[in-house]
């Protein structure tokens, strides 16, 4: 499409961008932040794949919100403002929505990021262009760049590339290229060699580019900011020649410096594709040697190599400097973007004090590590649920028979039927119409001292008593003196008489397996002693693990007394009954729901009502 005006872009443009490119719309943000614009050039944000809501960027250092919308006509309709789409559809899609966008007057510019779309279907985009007045950037372009007014998309890199190549004040070249990774280039060049671009457009690598060489140029001929031009054209197409004859018929009159990269491919003898898809010599006058010369023949400025470039820009410039057609303007500094905080992370320039630390599991690499043992390693070595608690909770590989007692205590305290306080309370509130989170919890929490949350007081009562050299006697008159219950002594319904064959299990392992067990032994003893009271004071299930639990961290070789002291103090012995017994309120939550139990209500009967009046 010929493009009909003389600049595309001002100070002012909005643009709709098509696709969630959060990188690059902040990259516009912060060009237009520093080019001093008063307002953000992007407006609106299409994406069909999400609900319409609003997404946060910065503008300078104040936070700004740009609508997302699933719906492009919506987005123009409630933007009529944006005169430019910036494209970001993948090469499947780029078709569809720009021929949808060409049905909105109100865009006058399109540009098309996407590479490979077929080329019929981009010379129907230029057809339709033509006749609705739309200039197409693109296909397969990273866009151009309008300094002091507007960037498409990621043109001219990072911020302080842009700032390097001074692009938030217009100089005077304008320049066009095929390559967007080669204007970052010319950007650099023209900054250096002469007082910066006025405007730089790359027309993209397809063989049907929207818009040509030749549209460009003569829109630069046009603008009297723009004092001279640079052409950066390539090996294939002829739309140099295009330029030739505008040069010679008058229709360029500016300075223009001019090069086609690809003059190595006279030294292959086959045909050499270079990276774009118009990058092929179709013919000896397609290659860049031939449209080098001819480009010299019509008047152009044309270096004898590519690394010359800077120095015909430099000659050109300063020709025009010294006839006083380019005045050279006093430099202004560019407002200061506030650098990302990952991005300053990322070159180390700054640190910040982690919020939390954790040691445990990590989750970044490849593959999940169980205190740095590869998830894979865990299952292939068969550590199970007994080993993962070892990683997990104690930070290291503890022994077979530890791990397995893990397991075997998981197995034994998952579940004590519907009676006790837990499985109660989980019923109950599953009956009320609770989640399974709710029902779970309010049976956890009802394990305590009296019901199930009695181990690590145990331990800890235990294992002092053991340590001071006490007589289990002693131990049991001390503790009646004071009034106080010995944990992990006691059942409700066990007794000598009705042993709890959970208990009776754990004693049989731990006297098999473990190294050395006195503290359990000390226990023991205990209940001998407290049994001749009461025949239900047995060493209860939270009584037997609790001192297990103290000879494992005494006697397994991993842990200093003071690491097993500490963990017995952080509660990671009652962590064994609340996690066992999860099992089981679990099964009661789905039980109740399973059966759709009504809401439970305690009976009159079953409560005595007394009031302290009567
Ligand atoms: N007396 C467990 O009490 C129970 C005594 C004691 C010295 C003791 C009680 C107790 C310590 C905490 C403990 C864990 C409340 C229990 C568990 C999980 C469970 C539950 C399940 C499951 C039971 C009668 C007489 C009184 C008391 C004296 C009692 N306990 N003396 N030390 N520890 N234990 N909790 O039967 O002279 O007549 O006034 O608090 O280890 O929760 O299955 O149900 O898997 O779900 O109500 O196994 O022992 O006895 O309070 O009527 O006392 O014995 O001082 O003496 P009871 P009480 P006196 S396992």
């Amino acid at each position: 499409s010929v493009s009909t005006v003389m600049s595309l872009f001002s100070d002012r443009t909005k643009a709709i961008i098509w696709g969630m490119q959060n990188r690059a719309i902040q990259g516009m943000l912060d060009f237009d932040y520093i080019c001093r614009r008063a307002e953000p050039s992007v407006v609106a944000i299409v994406y069909p794949f999400t609900a319409d809501h609003k997404q946060k960027y910065y503008f300078g250092n104040k936070e700004v919100f740009i609508p997302v919308y699933s719906d492009m006509d919506v987005s123009m309709r409630k933007h009529q403002e944006a005169t430019v789409l910036v494209n970001f559809a993948s090469l499947r899609s780029a078709y569809d929505s720009t021929i949808q966008a060409m049905q909105h007057p109100q865009i006058n510019t399109i540009v098309i990021i996407a590479e490979g779309i077929p080329e019929n279907m981009t010379r129907k985009i230029i057809k339709l262009a033509d006749t609705r007045g739309v200039n197409v950037i693109g296909p397969a372009t990273v866009g151009g760049i309008k300094p002091g007014c507007f960037k498409i998309g990621n043109t001219a890199g990072m911020i302080d590339n842009i700032i390097d190549s001074k692009l938030y004040r217009p100089g005077s070249v304008a320049y066009v290229s095929r390559s967007g990774g080669m204007s970052n280039e010319l950007n650099n060049i023209i900054s250096k060699d002469a007082d910066g671009v006025c405007e730089g457009v790359a027309i993209g690598g397809d063989r049907y580019p929207g818009t040509t060489f030749i549209d460009h140029l003569l829109r630069y001929e046009a603008d009297p900011n723009v004092k001279m031009l640079v052409l950066l054209g390539e090996v294939g197409g002829v739309e140099e020649y295009h330029v030739c004859r505008a040069v010679r018929d008058g229709k360029i009159k500016k300075p223009i410096v001019a090069w086609c990269i690809g003059t190595c491919s006279d030294m292959f003898t086959s045909e050499v594709q270079f990276g774009h898809a118009g990058s092929l010599a179709g013919s000896a006058m397609e290659k860049a040697v031939a449209k080098n010369a001819a480009l010299k023949a019509y008047g152009a400025e044309v270096p004898n190599s590519f690394d010359a470039l800077g120095d015909s820009v430099r000659k050109v410039y300063s020709k025009l400097v010294k006839e006083g057609k380019i005045i050279v303007k006093e430099e202004v500094e560019p407002p200061k973007v506030p650098m990302d905080y990952d991005w300053a992370r990322k070159l180390g320039i700054i640190r910040k004090p982690a919020a939390f630390i954790s040691t445990i599991c990590d989750e970044r690499g490849n593959e999940l590590a169980y205190c740095g043992v590869p998830i894979s390693q865990v299952l292939e070595r068969q550590l199970g649920v007994g080993g993962t608690i070892s990683l997990l909770w104690f930070q290291r590989e503890l022994p077979e028979w530890a791990s397995k007692f893990f397991e075997l205590v998981l197995i034994v305290t998952a579940d004590h039927g519907p009676a006790v306080s837990g499985a109660h309370n989980t019923m109950v509130t599953a009956r009320a119409g609770k989640d399974l989170i709710s029902s779970v919890v309010s049976g956890l929490l009802t394990i305590g001292d009296r019901f199930g949350g009695a181990l690590d007081r145990a331990a800890l009562d235990f294992c002092a008593a053991y340590d001071r050299g006490q007589h289990p006697q002693e131990f049991v008159n001390e503790k009646r003196a004071k009034g106080e219950l010995i944990m992990g002594i006691g059942h409700r319904v066990k007794s000598i008489n009705n042993p709890d064959s959970r208990v009776r299990e754990l004693k049989a392992y731990v006297t098999s397996r473990w190294p050395a067990w006195p503290v359990t032994r000390y226990a023991l003893d205990v209940e001998a002693i407290t049994t001749r009271k009461k025949p239900n004071l047995i060493l209860n299930v939270d009584g037997i693990v609790a001192a297990a639990m103290v000879d494992m961290f005494r006697h397994c070789q991993l842990f200093t007394q003071e690491e097993g002291n500490n963990y017995i103090a952080m509660g990671s012995i009652n962590a064994l009954f609340v996690l066992g017994r999860t099992i089981g309120l679990v099964g009661h939550y789905l039980d109740q729901k399973r059966m759709k139990q009504p809401l439970y209500r305690h009976p009159w009967d079953d409560i005595t009502y007394m009031s302290p009046l009567n």
